[in-house]
């Protein structure tokens, strides 16, 4: 019994904790049953045809074969159609969804007229850790220049940039990302918020203390804001693959690609690299840390000040060193 529970286990799809992930599975077992459907189809056909033709039915062979050309128009028609099926309706529903998440606007919020990377985590993969780069507390990643790539500053961040001042680059550690609840706004009363907007729960302790407890309505509708890992590599094609977020994506140097997903449970799950990329390959393995938005603006605030207070004792060092 206890082997039949394993056998199961191993077949199952591994814990889920991502929102939309779901979508992933059932796509999974829709493709699988799509193959299950093939396979009787094809059997069905390989035994009419063996017990059709076989040499008892049909002693001598006919030179002449099929005339008809339907079966093999049909089978043309059908190839143009799934392919055109699949340039014309995939690519455009791809580029919808990979592109922009549907909370895409709340991800890279628009705030006095710039945009703001509040829940993007640049991840920098390299022979064979994983690196983050996340925003600082003003909620905007800095500007990167390859000129800049040291030691000391592995992500080129350009620092005495009001952007890049506070950002926090974290090397070979866990990947934290938060796991907001949004709070949709029912009711905008006199205040500024739109109806239907959606709010963490930082904007709307912070819209509460504002504008008076009564004076809107937001409610929490269960809905988890997006994530985005802004992904590239600094040298070979290594991939992002964390199983209960059903996320996997390759990592391309010179390009820096979107993933969005929405952590439904915090915890720590395991990064491994889905591509071959060198001898320490198998090595390469990582963790994507889930936190809570309390945490998460904790967190920030921490590590943000340390940063800038390394920065600090490293410029009093050089001006020890200089005097
Ligand atoms: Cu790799």
């Amino acid at each position: 019994m206890e082997l039949l529970n394993d056998i199961i286990k191993a077949f199952s799809f591994p814990e889920l904790v991502s929102q939309d992930g779901g979508k992933i599975d059932g796509l999974v077992i829709a493709v699988h049953l799509l193959m299950l459907a093939l396979f009787v189809g094809w059997i069905i056909y390989y035994f009419t045809a063996l017990w059709k033709f076989s040499s008892s039915r049909n002693p001598k062979a006919d030179y002449k074969g099929v005339k008809s050309k339907t079966v093999t128009n049909s089978v043309e028609g059908g190839v143009i159609v799934a392919e055109l099926i699949l340039v014309v309706v995939a690519t455009y529903y791809w580029n919808f969804y990979v592109n922009e998440a549907d909370d895409y606007d709340q991800v890279v919020a628009m705030a006095n007229g710039s945009k703001k990377d509040l829940h993007v985590v640049r991840v920098t993969a390299e022979q064979f850790a994983w690196n983050a780069h996340y925003p600082g507390p003003n909620g905007r990643l800095g500007k990167q220049d390859k000129a800049l790539v040291g030691g000391s500053n592995p992500f080129g961040i350009i620092k005495d940039n009001v952007d890049g001042s506070d950002d926090i680059a974290v090397l070979k550690s866990d990947i934290i990302v938060p796991m907001i609840y949004n709070y949709r706004v029912q009711n905008p009363g006199k205040t500024d918020l739109k109806l239907g907007s959606l709010l963490t729960e930082t904007e709307f302790n912070e819209a509460q203390s504002k504008y008076g407890s009564d004076s809107f309505e937001a409610i929490r509708d269960g809905s988890i804001r997006s994530v985005t890992i802004d992904l590239t590599s600094k040298d070979v094609i290594h991939s992002f693959k964390v199983l209960p977020l059903r996320v996997c994506q390759d990592a391309i140097p010179g390009l820096n690609i979107p993933i969005h997903f929405k952590p439904t449970k915090p915890g720590r799950y395991a990064l491994t690299c889905a591509q071959l990329c060198g001898d320490g390959h198998a090595r390469m393995r990582g963790v994507v840390k889930v936190v809570s938005e309390q945490e998460w603006n904790q967190w920030q605030k921490t590590e943000s000040e340390k940063n800038s207070s390394d920065k600090e004792q490293a410029s009093v060092t050089i001006d020890k060193v200089k005097a």
